[in-house]
């Protein structure tokens, strides 16, 4: 089940995200020994695991994120999420669309990246439980990003769904968190600013501090 509080410190992770010496484990456990609220697996680019060595991997770290009983999700692949039975699902505008696997996902956590008004108008957010609007700022951890939104981009789409619970992502570190704590956003999603933290408990913490 869903809450919007679990948007408050949203960690996104995949091992292309790891610093060179450090393994996804390690990086996963500092951030919930620091206090993440949901966490997104999110394995992308050339060197992406896929198959069974991918599922190996999700079951992992699925069974960390239970030990701290912090809820599970899955980006773009649904059938992974559905062999695993993932806490959730976090799809793009390009992905699987939530019509033809929300039923496989009653009662769990969906999740759909919403960047500007022209993709609000062309989805369906019936089944959704947050939207993540972004990038706010300019990331470096997405190959396709567009350009950045600004904080504007979270008001005008929280007026447009009438208050559907929104996580800022893309760029969001400790200097601009501040911004996005002024806004309707429920919290952060953030990848690079945990992942690369030399004190990642410490990071989190501090990323808590602004949602309380
Ligand atoms: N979607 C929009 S921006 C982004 C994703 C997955 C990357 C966010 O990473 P970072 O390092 O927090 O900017
Ligand atoms: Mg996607």
């Amino acid at each position: 089940m869903f809450q919007p509080e679990d948007l408050k410190v949203y960690f996104i992770c995949g091992t292309q995200d790891v610093p060179e010496g450090k393994t996804i484990e390690e990086v996963l456990k500092a951030a919930l020994e620091g206090g993440i609220t949901l966490f997104q697996f999110r394995e992308k680019g050339p060197n992406a695991k896929t198959g069974e060595e991918k599922t190996a991997l999700a079951h992992k770290l699925q069974a960390l994120c239970h030990d701290y009983n912090v809820p599970f999700i899955v980006n773009d692949d649904v059938a992974l999420a559905e062999a695993i039975d993932a806490d959730g699902i976090h799809v793009g505008q390009d992905d699987a669309s939530v019509a033809s696997f929300k039923n496989q996902f009653n009662g769990k956590i969906i999740g759909l990246s919403v960047g500007n008004e022209a993709e609000l108008a062309q989805s369906d957010l019936t089944d959704i439980d947050y939207i993540g609007v972004g990038p706010i700022f300019k990331t470096g951890s997405k190959a396709d990003a567009s350009d950045p939104v600004g904080t504007e981009m979270i008001e005008i789409l929280h007026k447009a769904t009438k208050g559907v619970p929104i996580v800022a992502i893309g760029g969001i570190s400790m200097e601009n968190a501040a911004q996005v704590a002024k806004t309707h956003a429920q919290g952060v999603s953030v990848i690079s600013a945990i992942a690369q933290s030399s004190d990642i408990e410490a990071t989190v913490q501090n990323f808590l501090q602004y949602f309380k």
